[in-house]
């Protein structure tokens, strides 16, 4: 079964959709493995989005990450990392489909309200940032 990290981003948190967030995946037979809420450091954003170190939008982007807290989120199921994308939306909310979370809330094309990893590599580093393996549930049969 696959996984992939989600993270409901500090504008999603603060303006109180999470519940919506995470009831989109639940109602798309996406299990939550795992879960916590904390608010991040800027060390700890340039960490995550080490990858993006270079382009223009790292500054504002590490600084709104940790700019309230968050919610990150392992989440499970056949093909989740494409379904999550899919269910997210594109990175600019005014391309995203309709139906889509960032669609739906975002309101910027840096406060767009969920992160999701964008590959098995990327999911497997970046739920390893937040969780260690003992913090990840095993499916209940
Ligand atoms: P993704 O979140 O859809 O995978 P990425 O290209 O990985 O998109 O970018 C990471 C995050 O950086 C985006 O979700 C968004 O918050 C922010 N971002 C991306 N492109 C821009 C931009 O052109 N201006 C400002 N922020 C951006
Ligand atoms: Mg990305």
């Amino acid at each position: 079964m696959e996984q992939t990290l989600s993270i409901i981003k500090p504008d999603g948190v603060g303006r109180g959709i999470a519940g919506e967030v995470i009831s989109r995946f639940e109602k798309n037979g996406i299990r939550i493995a795992a879960v916590k809420m904390l608010h991040m450091t800027k060390a700890q954003a340039k960490g995550f989005y080490d990858v993006h170190r270079e382009r223009p939008f790292f500054e504002s982007l590490t600084d709104f990450m940790c700019s309230g807290p968050i919610i990150a989120m392992v989440l499970e199921g056949e093909n989740v990392i494409e379904k999550n994308r899919t269910l997210m939306g594109a990175t600019n909310f005014k391309e995203a489909a309709e139906g889509t979370i960032r669609k739906d809330f975002a309101t910027d094309i840096e406060k767009n309200v969920v992160h999701g990893s964008d590959s098995p590599e990327t999911a497997t580093t970046e739920i390893a940032y937040f969780f260690n393996k003992f913090e990840i549930t095993d499916a209940v049969s």
